[in-house]
């Protein structure tokens, strides 16, 4: 994909209406912290457009960057952030919902696990959730530079086990440092989306 430009056109909180967006849309869904923005910011070829931060809880919102007039990459709000109450966790995970559940743009869904960790049990539940509401998420396992090359195929196991991965479900390892596995995102986002025109 040649980036020509890109613009965070729509924030959306926990009380907004969501766009009725004409353009096809890819999401990205992850617990907080594991690089949700930073892979945004990759795959625009941008520094810091996306805000990133150390910190868990950065991205409190749905965001919607357009990309040279062709499509959406939607940054989700990351989940299991302890720092939060409690209600509003839920008001957070209802907002997420609300979006898989009435986007009629959303083509893609991305679940990012961070590629050292087991999953967790919000993980599990937020794979179990995308497939619910109908979608076959792709696993990105991030972080890919914090591990040694030896480690990887062990890792990417332990992913597909601990997310009890439906058979065939796709994991591409990618680093935001090294920008590994961004070519190929770009080129499943491609494929994908001139499939499912054709379909239509
Ligand atoms: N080494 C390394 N660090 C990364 C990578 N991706 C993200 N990080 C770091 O992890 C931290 C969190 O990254 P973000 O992109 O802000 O994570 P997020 O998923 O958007 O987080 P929330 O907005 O809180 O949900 C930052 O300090 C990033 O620099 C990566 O591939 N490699
Ligand atoms: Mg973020």
């Amino acid at each position: 994909m040649v980036i020509k430009n890109v613009n965070l056109e729509t924030v959306c909180g926990i009380t907004s209406t969501l766009p009725k967006n004409l353009l096809p849309e890819i999401a990205f869904a992850g617990k907080s912290n594991v690089g949700k923005s930073s892979l945004i910011n990759a795959l625009m070829n941008r520094k810091a457009y996306a805000k990133i931060s150390a910190t868990p809880g950065k991205t409190q919102t749905i965001n919607f960057y357009n990309i040279n007039q062709e499509l959406y990459l939607v940054d989700l709000p990351g989940y299991g952030y302890a720092r939060v109450s409690e209600s509003e966790k839920i008001q957070w995970g209802k907002l997420i919902e609300r979006y898989l559940h009435n986007s009629g743009q959303l083509k893609v869904v991305f679940l990012l696990i961070d590629i050292r960790h087991d999953p967790s049990a919000n993980d599990r539940m937020m794979y179990d959730w995308i497939v619910e509401q109908g979608f076959y998420p792709i696993i990105i396992a991030t972080k890919l530079d914090k591990i040694k090359r030896s480690q990887v195929q062990k890792h990417m196991k332990m992913v597909r086990e601990g997310l009890g991965l439906a058979k065939g479900t796709k994991i591409i390892p990618f680093s935001a440092q090294t920008k590994q596995g961004r070519d190929e995102i770009w080129e499943f986002v491609e494929n994908e989306l001139l499939s499912q025109t054709e379909v239509e």
